[in-house]
């Protein structure tokens, strides 16, 4: 267990660190007939009819010497860092999905429509329960780097191990098609769904069918679970993840679409996580049962036979597996801050290239408006800022200053005046959550105009009432150059309202090509700098400092 001060014991290691899973009923339900009604269908086809004849050599090529075979050394090392980086994708991903622990089929995210949750908690109506509220502690023996709350660090390991798992990926997809070896997982004939269905009919009823030995072929389900896993869920996983960027998706809304809608996407995603552990399972299960000696020399030594080195080197594998979690939580726990800089020298210099470079142009409709919109952080407790709300903020004034020409200070009025604009977008929060609602406000090109940044100035800072989650003045940066995008505001209106206190009073940053934390909420001033280092502990921002969270999050 990590030594937590009082501060971060309360947000790490909550009292209530209760698990629990909740499936919406329905679901349950037609999952459970559907599974059903398959093996009950197996069950009197070979009452009727008998046990279905599965040939033992496999069907593809007849011949199987003289086909392609065996496992070349690029297939088993792909074999070993795939599952080395699924597993840590898993467990990281774990930690991730435990900070907002409910999935839907809904933009909006409105409490109680999801479908699975992994949280006792009903949220409660009666007072405000933010997002953060909602996060679920997970034990570090499951997750990377587990507790609760963890997600800057736990998108570190997330982030820089797709990396990995892509580059393996694309290496092994190459390999097979510059060999035969693609033979042996691609079905290439429709009797293979026919053959597929007759093996699972032996094991649904409790027969092994004939084992093929892997290393001249698979039987025909095997077949198609390997293809399903290669070509199905590993791009599905990288599609789906890709969709759940506040960068392509205001870019692109269409892309979220193609999974019906941004939390689709998720949930497809946590479904392909689903998959994978399910895959993991049975392929174990089975590599136990149909030979586990010779199953083990295949992958990890190459050879086809009854030595037991292939498996003493396959625990040794396993055993580097495993470490590299024991590693990941040390590293997680003792060098966040290093983490945090590792993972922004690679993906910073890519997202300036790449994704920050896109222009949001998203276009909502009214009726997309979500009903609900999850709140986030704390609201301010300060006696200047509750005195403004007393009388609807009508004597606040902005201060806007620092490397500028021309220092102002405006009132919402003044400010209104600079010419108001309205945009429905979707908002994505770090921790899984999104919603749409319509902003108002002036466009922050406009105020870059009147005040007149000096040269020097590249970095915009905005500071808030509120406090953030370990105490200290919430504030985040953005580039000069992100502000003048379009779409970026410093919005006073929320659905055609006065922005609700609880929702940023009385100004709130939108950039709608990140991520929510950088939308500043109950704004007291802003300041051009020349750089985010000089300002709190140099990372950009509060939750940059203090929870290791990325500086350019277009992902
Ligand atoms: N001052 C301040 N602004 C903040 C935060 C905060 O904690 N304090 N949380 C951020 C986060 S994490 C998100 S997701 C959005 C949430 O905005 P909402 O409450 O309108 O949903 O506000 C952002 N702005
Ligand atoms: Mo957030």
């Amino acid at each position: 267990m990590v030594r937590f001060d009082a501060a971060h014991k309360a947000v790490h290691y909550p009292p209530d660190r209760r698990f629990r899973i909740w499936i919406r009923p329905s679901i349950l339900i037609g999952l459970g007939i559907a599974i059903l009604s398959v093996i009950v269908a197996a069950w009197i086809e070979v009452a009727v009819a008998g046990m279905p004849p599965v040939p033992a050599v496999p069907q593809i090529y007849p011949n199987n010497f003289a086909g392609p075979h065996g496992f070349p050394v690029w297939v088993r090392y792909c074999h070993f860092f795939n599952f080395l980086f699924v597993m840590m994708l898993i467990r990281s991903g774990l930690s991730i999905l435990m900070d907002h622990p409910r999935l839907y089929f809904n933009d909006g995210c409105t409490p109680g429509s999801e479908w699975i949750r992994f949280t006792p908690l009903k949220v409660p109506r009666d007072r405000i329960w933010t997002a953060k509220d909602d996060a679920r502690y997970i034990s570090p023996l499951v997750g990377t780097p587990g507790y609760r709350h963890t997600i800057g660090i736990a998108r570190v390991w997330h982030l820089i191990d797709v990396h990995g798992f892509i580059i393996t990926g694309i290496v092994f997809i190459i390999m097979l098609f510059d060999t035969e070896q693609w033979r042996r997982i691609v079905p290439t004939s429709p009797v293979v769904l026919l053959q597929a269905w007759n093996t699972f009919v032996h094991y649904a009823t409790f027969h092994l069918p004939p084992e093929p030995n892997g290393f001249y072929g698979y039987n025909a389900l095997q077949q198609i679970a390997y293809f399903t896993v290669v070509f199905i869920f590993g791009p599905l996983a990288i599609a789906t993840g890709i969709a759940m960027s506040p960068a392509v998706v205001n870019r692109f809304p269409w892309y979220a679409r193609i999974f019906g809608g941004r939390q689709s996407a998720r949930s497809v995603h946590f479904l392909t996580m689903f998959s994978f552990l399910a895959f993991l399972v049975v392929h174990v299960t089975l590599i136990v049962m149909t030979g586990f000696a010779r199953n083990m020399n295949h992958i990890v030594m190459g050879t086809d036979d009854l030595k037991p080195i292939g498996m003493y080197l396959g625990f040794v594998g396993i055993g580097v597996v495993v470490l590299s979690w024991i590693v990941a939580h040390y590293l997680s726990w003792r060098h966040p801050r290093g983490l945090q800089h590792a993972l922004k020298s690679v993906t910073y210099p890519m997202q300036i290239l790449t994704l920050n470079r896109l222009q949001p142009q998203q276009k909502y409709t009214e009726k997309e408006i979500s009903s609900y919109f999850w709140p986030n952080g704390k609201m301010p407790v300060r006696e200047d800022w509750k005195r403004l709300a007393e009388n609807g903020f009508e004597s606040f004034h902005l201060k806007v200053g620092g490397l500028v020409e021309k220092p102002v200070e405006l009132s919402l009025a003044d400010l209104e005046r600079l010419g108001e604009v309205e945009h429905i977008t979707m908002h994505h929060c770090i921790q899984g959550w999104s919603g749409i609602a319509k902003w108002g406000g002036i466009p922050m090109q406009k105020l870059i105009e009147l005040v007149q940044p000096k040269p020097e100035a590249k970095v915009v800072a905005f500071f808030s009432f509120g406090e953030a989650l370990y105490g200290g003045p919430y504030y985040d940066t953005q580039s000069l150059e992100n502000v003048r995008k379009p779409q970026c505001l410093l919005a006073s209106r929320m659905n055609g309202e006065r922005l609700p206190q609880v929702y940023g009073a009385p100004l709130r940053l939108r950039v709608e090509n990140q991520l929510g934390y950088k939308m500043v909420k109950w704004i007291e001033r802003i300041e051009f700098v020349e750089s985010e280092k000089l300002l709190g502990k140099g990372e950009g921002g509060k939750n940059e400092d203090d929870e290791y969270f990325d500086l350019l999050p277009n992902i």
